[in-house]
């Protein structure tokens, strides 16, 4: 199409077009993304994964760090609107509170796509697509994995303690539901502390303590909404002068690689996986979108989970 048309139209009009920056134009798509934070090994990968991907598809991305705060993704959306980007990309840190800005988008005719976390709007219109993982599934996956376990144990019940995610945000509001859902009416299990962690290591480790300070030896489990939590559970654990995977069984999210190695070293009994590795997949939805092809209103990610004993066998394969 492009070649027929250039040798139709002739050199003239060619470079016209290529000035306006329309057919013929190599004119790079320009992506602002706002990204949460870097409060885990996730959300580094996730970084490195969308930067990645930016420079191999020939995206310019402008990219921002919210530091975990909803004010600082608004300011960076407007930004990104004032700029006049071709298109804004974001992974939103809780699900509230985003109409305004995203009606701000719409009106700019600037097309938005989410990553990662979900938003709650009443109006569809006002992104694209959301492009990453079903955290209700991974909440019921560690759900599943601990009744298994409950079932198998000796125990008549296993007191549990629970690490949640960043307040509001969808992946601790899911994966609780998932896990809730999994063990509704598990008379072997009970949920006797519930409390966020941040999603970070240092909060995770503070609340963990608290935790048993108040508890000690009748925690029987700890479900982590991320590995970085319960990474920092475990020194709580150690430190406190209990086993990590053996006096407390740990149920984590995620699968990075730090999760790994704990569950190599037999502190840590399962890892859910979370995968951060969405860059290409939003590249391509942003080309997509902007070429006026039609994307997916939902991609999710596909995604396993991982028992202590493959830790060792799959490590090598892990890319996060
Ligand atoms: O599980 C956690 C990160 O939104 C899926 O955010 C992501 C979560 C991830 O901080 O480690």
């Amino acid at each position: 199409m492009t070649v027929t048309r250039r040798t139709i139209l002739g050199g003239a009009f060619a470079f016209a077009f290529a000035a306006s920056g329309s057919v013929f134009a190599a004119k790079p798509l320009v992506m602002g993304f706002s990204q949460v934070g870097a409060e885990s090994e996730w959300r580094s990968a996730n970084t490195a994964s969308i930067k990645d991907a930016a420079k191999q598809a020939g995206v310019t991305l402008k990219f921002a760090d919210a530091q975990q705060k909803q004010e600082n993704q608004v300011k960076a959306i407007r930004s990104f609107i004032a700029q006049r980007v071709d298109v804004i990309a974001f992974s939103p840190v809780v699900e509230t509170g985003w109409e305004t800005v995203l009606r701000e988008a719409k009106a700019a005719r600037i097309p938005v796509i989410l990553t990662d976390r979900a938003v709650k709007v009443a109006d569809k219109s006002l992104y694209v697509t959301l492009i990453g993982s079903d955290f209700v599934e991974e909440g019921r996956r560690a759900g599943k994995w601990l009744a298994d376990y409950a079932a198998k144990s000796n125990k008549p019940v296993l007191n549990v303690v629970e690490l949640q995610g960043t307040v509001g945000s969808a992946p601790a509001l899911d994966r609780k539901a998932g896990f809730e859902e999994a063990i509704k009416g598990n008379a072997k299990l009970k949920v006797i502390r519930t409390q966020t962690g941040e999603f970070t290591r240092a909060k995770g480790k503070e609340v963990m303590e608290a935790f048993l300070k108040a508890h000690g030896k009748d925690i029987n489990v700890l479900y982590a909404h991320n590995d970085d939590m319960a990474i920092g559970a475990i020194q709580a654990i150690e430190e406190a002068g209990l086993k990590p995977g053996k006096d407390i069984i740990i149920v984590s999210i995620d699968g990075v690689k730090g999760a790994f190695q704990a569950m190599i070293a037999g502190k840590l009994n399962v890892s859910v996986e979370c995968s951060p590795l969405l860059g290409p997949q939003l590249m391509q939805a942003a080309q997509d979108v902007v070429a006026g092809k039609p994307v997916a209103p939902r991609i999710v990610t596909e995604e396993r989970v991982f028992p202590a004993e493959v830790a060792a066998k799959e490590l090598p394969n892990r890319k996060y």
